[in-house]
């Protein structure tokens, strides 16, 4: 097709007739199939009203039952194992990990849609899964893709605001401030002010959740430009193509196709880890007081940009360099046990490991690692082979470090053991980016929470606190 387009006026002005027409088709194709197809609005708005019933049932027959006891070990050790809050899309397992609606991950990779061209699934499927409950056709998630493509431009408060900050603001400060303004325009927030029944708040927190979820490529993207490609143009929307074929286009990296789907991944499998870690109890929290879902998710980022949370990932790259700047490209197992004990002998946590409720391996870890194993030029990259390669990865080193160093509960590699050396490896070299794409990523299941704790009326949290003398006089009573 090519040669003949080039050839001269005519033909070109011939062949773009042809092509428009064959669009205009295509697009009417879309449109008729998009018509009869549910929007994620309708498939939730009929999920919520069973979920309604069970939880009046809970509430009514049940409310008295107890979950179990609190121990002092629990109020004074971070709430581990604490059983207190309501989340619903996804339940960690110490043992066996993450299941979405009773899906693994290796489930979510036979069933979610991927995208046109690709294997992996996608952010939308995810999303889908996550706040309906439910396995999404092809033609749904082409649809929401379209949906939140068209949403995905920012507005112009927000372009200059993030253009305005110090390049050495760190990336995730800026994503968490970026996403605060643009409750500029919230629907639940002018609703609310308005007056709105509770039955319909649901409906505005959907409404800005998809808004959010919509602009956060193109917000990402632009701190990415800002801080490290300064002045270099950022491409529009594609509205035919999914968040994350967008997201990696803005980047600067949608001709890699293998980045995109290791992007794509990536983004669905850390959307959601069940409720109690950091930045999705921060949502739940933040979101309980009726606080937009901007500013509710806002508050999300502060928590996961700390480095026993998902900072942890620039942390592991940081680290894994360090110890090649050290030791050079000949590493033994035996030169990375004796890195792994002089980072236990300062004082210094193993980025990467130990986790507050897996005990084995994370299934997150293990997906990205089976990315690597399929392509044999990851498996070639030395920074991927510190992690996995069978005669050096420190995999097979740390955990029994760990375990005779004698403190962790869980000497395994969590999900960020990983993540950064494939993100190095495809040339998104600036580690301290890496939370911002944890943090696109995140969106997913704390905003879906925050949607449904307004469909089932959930109340203000506010849980008891005790002193330590309030502590002691209970024992003793
Ligand atoms: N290296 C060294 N020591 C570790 C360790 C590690 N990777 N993981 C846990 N420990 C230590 C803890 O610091 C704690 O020590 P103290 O008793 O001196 O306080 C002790 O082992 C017991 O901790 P634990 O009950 O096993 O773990 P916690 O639930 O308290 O903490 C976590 C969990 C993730 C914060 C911890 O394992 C850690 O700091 N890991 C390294 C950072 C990391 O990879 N974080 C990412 C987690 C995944 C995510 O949220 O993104």
């Amino acid at each position: 097709m090519r040669g003949p387009v080039q050839s001269g006026p005519k033909v070109h002005t011939m062949f773009r007739q042809a092509a428009s027409r064959s669009f205009v088709r295509n697009t009417l194709a879309a449109q008729k199939r998009f018509a009869s197809t549910k929007t994620i609005k309708e498939a939730l708005q009929e999920v919520i009203p069973a979920k309604q019933e069970q939880l009046k049932a809970l509430k009514k027959q049940h409310g008295q039952a107890s979950l179990g006891e609190v121990k002092v070990e629990q109020v004074i050790g971070g709430m581990r194992g604490l059983k207190a809050m309501l989340w619903d899309a996804s339940v960690l397992d110490p043992l066996e990990g993450i299941r979405f609606h009773g899906l693994t991950i290796p489930d979510c990779q036979k069933a979610l849609p991927a995208a046109p061209g690709g294997k992996e699934i996608i952010a939308e499927s995810m999303l889908w899964l996550l706040l309906t409950g439910k396995v999404p056709t092809e033609a749904e998630v082409r649809q929401l893709s379209r949906q939140l493509a068209e949403k995905g431009h920012l507005p112009s408060h927000v372009e200059k605001l993030i253009d305005s900050l110090p390049t050495s603001l760190h990336p995730m400060t800026q994503l968490g401030m970026g996403v605060a303004a643009l409750n500029h325009d919230s629907t639940f927030a002018a609703a609310y002010e308005k007056g709105i029944k509770k039955s319909e708040y649901w409906t505005y927190a959907l409404e800005d959740s998809l808004n959010l979820i919509a602009k956060l490529p193109a917000l990402a993207a632009r701190i990415y430009r800002n801080v490290y490609h300064p002045g270099r143009p950022l491409p529009s929307i594609d509205n035919n193509l999914d968040l994350v074929g967008n997201y990696a286009n803005l980047l600067g990296y949608g001709g890699n196709h293998d980045l995109v789907e290791y992007l794509r991944l990536y983004i669905s499998i850390h959307g959601d880890h069940e409720g109690g870690n950091a930045s999705a109890h921060t949502a739940h929290l933040v979101s309980s007081t009726l606080a937009d879902p901007y500013i509710s998710y806002a508050a999300a980022l502060y928590a996961l940009a700390g480095p026993l949370h998902g900072l942890a990932n620039q942390e592991v790259l940081r680290w894994q360099l360090n110890m090649r700047k050290e030791l050079g490209d000949n590493i033994t197992h035996e030169h990375i046990k004796e890195f792994l004990w002089k980072t236990l002998n300062s004082g210094q946590v193993v980025p990467g490991y130990g986790h507050g409720v897996l005990r084995n391996p994370d299934p997150r870890f293990i997906a990205l690692q089976e990315f690597c194993d399929t392509r044999p030029e990851l498996l070639a990259d030395p920074v991927i082979n510190l992690v996995k390669k069978a005669s050096a990865r420190t995999y097979e080193v740390a955990p029994a470090v760990l375990k005779e160093h004698g403190k962790t509960k869980n000497p395994y590699p969590n999900v960020d053991a990983a993540s950064g050396c494939v993100l190095f490896h495809y040339g998104i070299t600036q580690f301290k980016y890496y939370t911002v794409i944890f943090g696109v990523s995140r969106a997913l299941g704390a905003l879906t929470q925050v949607v449904w704790a307004r469909a089932l009326g959930l109340p203000l949290e506010r849980p008891k606190s005790l002193s330590l003398d309030a502590i002691e006089k209970a024992i003793k009573a």
